[in-house]
């Protein structure tokens, strides 16, 4: 991936061409169905910039929330966010929309939900000035992604190489060392779906 910060046209627009902006998302439902909804939800995204890769299809148990809630289909894919999404928050509020559209409905702190997009990381070539004060939704890495198998596994799938701040782990140093039990790739009649 270009990491060189602006490039210049040779032609006879002077305006810099950024090197574009990479976004990692992870994808999580357990409601209805969810292998559909992840796979609708790649669909709204890549109408918003390329989405580059995908991961596998995870069936994960639920961590966290309330207790019987049906498990989990995670995943984590790559995304080229065009202009005016390539920022960490244009970028989150385009994926809350999604969410939005997609039925999802906010109840209660890790609930069961018919589609969840967190933004794992954004990655500008030039990025602007941080805000002084940012919401903790805004802060990247996404601040649990660490210690989650149900987003280290996939995300390893599709950026083994990416570093968690400037000198973190790798994500595939994090997946390999964490506890993966309760996550497993998901059937295949069910991953048949996702990758359409
Ligand atoms: N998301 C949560 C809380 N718990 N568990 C699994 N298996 N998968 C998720 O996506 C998930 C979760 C909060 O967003
Ligand atoms: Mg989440
Ligand atoms: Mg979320």
């Amino acid at each position: 991936l270009p990491t060189s910060g602006a490039r210049f046209t040779a032609n006879a627009d002077p305006r810099p061409v950024s090197a574009a902006t990479v976004a990692y998302v992870a994808l999580g439902a357990n409601l209805d169905d969810p292998t559909l909804a992840l796979t609708a939800a790649v669909a709204a995204i890549a109408r918003l910039g390329p989405v580059t890769a995908r991961s596998h299809l995870y069936l994960t148990a639920p961590v966290g929330g309330p207790a019987g809630q049906p498990p989990y289909r995670n995943a984590v894919v790559a995304w080229r966010p065009a202009p005016p999404w390539a920022t960490p928050a244009a970028a989150l509020a385009a994926l809350l929309a999604i969410e939005r559209a997609l039925g999802r409905q906010r109840r209660e702190r890790w609930g069961p939900r018919r589609i969840d997009l967190d933004l794992l990381d954004l990655i500008t070539p030039a990025p602007a000035a941080a805000p002084p004060f940012a919401p903790p939704e805004t802060l990247l890495p996404h601040p649990r992604a660490h210690e989650r198998a149900f987003v280290l596994l996939p995300w390893a799938d599709v950026a083994p190489d990416h570093r968690l701040g400037p000198s973190g782990c790798s994500v595939a140093a994090l997946a390999s060392a964490i506890d993966r039990s309760g996550v497993a790739l998901a059937l295949a009649s069910d991953a048949a779906r996702w990758r359409g």
